[in-house]
């Protein structure tokens, strides 16, 4: 079994690595929004997970990563502009990964990281995170990594950071080596312009308990977690055939039921897990209303209790009027 350092030494084996001071690397990747959930690894170290996953990526909406080398004695990282506390759990994270990276280098780093959407909030920004610090330390340093091999790089910063290397609808294969080489993200060809997802939030605030913490506990504990890989399985199939048929309400309705059995597994976890606030609710409901009312409408919901809705282009004034605050996004801007 490979630890996630021989990993890298496998993948960067024969790479000249050509890091020029004072060069800047700028990289950026979008946020992922999970349509079929990944919910549990097989192995923790290397983020290998037990089920594949499928996910849409935002576009335009992600983080941007810069790096340059850090004119102080240490690595030093910006988010948003702000100092990070070197002591947070985001820092070490960071420091983590780069450390896998420091046989190739030993300059201090400089990284700053905007993100568009809030941090540890369920809005995925770990996944956006490490897909592009992926791709600006292949800049950097000059790897030339293959967008797969990014893909694999990146996922060992978080899993689900592996499918952010590409815009449009990404499958995660989970991959059965235990070194993990062919568990990454596959762009699937499909493009699909009238898509739109709406962005909810509940709460901008920091999650009580890390997608890590809560998958492993639900693994280890959930007296549900047992059915999950078939329901997965099911999942994925019908997924795959709604976006190949541009069959919405397929894919809302797979969607939603993904989101609601994995929040399930939490829920019967012990100690229970629940990412939902009582705002989260009184929103579900209406989306409930709004659909048996007619309007075909679904969202899913990630580790946060944040909501993203579903729904087609025709209905976007109406969930715009419904839900006045709502992020309006066109995953396949550029398709139309
Ligand atoms: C997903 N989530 O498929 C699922 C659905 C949250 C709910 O992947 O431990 O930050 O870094 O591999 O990728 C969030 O978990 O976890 C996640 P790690 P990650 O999008």
């Amino acid at each position: 079994m490979k630890n996630a350092q021989e990993v890298v030494a496998t993948l960067l084996a024969g790479k000249k690595v050509t890091m020029i001071n004072n060069n800047v690397a700028t990289a950026f990747a979008p946020t992922n929004i999970a349509l079929v959930k990944y919910w549990g690894k097989r192995n923790s170290e290397l983020n290998l997970p037990l089920t594949s996953s499928i996910s849409l990526s935002l576009a335009s909406i992600g983080t941007l990563t810069q790096i340059s080398v850090s004119d102080t004695a240490h690595d030093i990282f910006l988010l948003n502009d702000n100092l990070v506390d070197p002591t947070s759990e985001f820092s070490q994270k960071l420091t983590h990964y780069l450390s896998l990276f420091r046989p190739y280098f030993d300059a201090p780093l400089k990284i700053a990281t905007t993100n568009h959407l809030p941090v540890a909030a369920g809005f995925a920004s770990s996944a956006s995170g490490f897909a592009a610090l992926a791709l600006a330390l292949n800049q950097f340093l000059g790897f030339d990594l293959t967008a797969t091999q990014l893909s694999i790089l990146a996922r060992l910063g978080s899993g689900s950071a592996c499918r952010s290397l590409w815009n449009g609808f990404v499958k995660w294969e989970m991959g059965n080596q235990d070194e993990g080489m062919d568990s990454h993200g596959i762009p699937l060809a499909m493009t699909w312009p009238e898509l739109r997802l709406g962005l909810l939030t509940v709460s901008s605030q920091e999650k009580p308990i890390s997608s890590r913490k809560a998958m492993q506990c639900t693994v280890e504990t959930s007296t549900l977690y047992s059915a999950w890989p078939k329901q997965v399985d099911n999942d994925l199939a019908n997924m795959l055939a709604a976006i190949q048929d541009q069959d919405f309400l397929t894919l809302g309705t797979v969607a939603e039921q993904n989101a609601l059995a994995m929040h399930a597994t939490m829920l019967s976890s012990w100690p229970p897990i629940l990412y939902w606030q009582g705002e989260t609710l009184a929103l579900v409901q209406k989306i409930w209303r709004l659909r048996n009312e007619g309007l075909p409408l679904y969202f899913t919901q990630d580790a946060g209790p944040n909501l993203k809705l579903l729904f087609l282009e025709k209905d976007s004034e109406v969930v715009q009027r419904e839900f006045p605050g709502v992020g309006l996004v066109v995953p396949f801007a550029e398709a139309q």
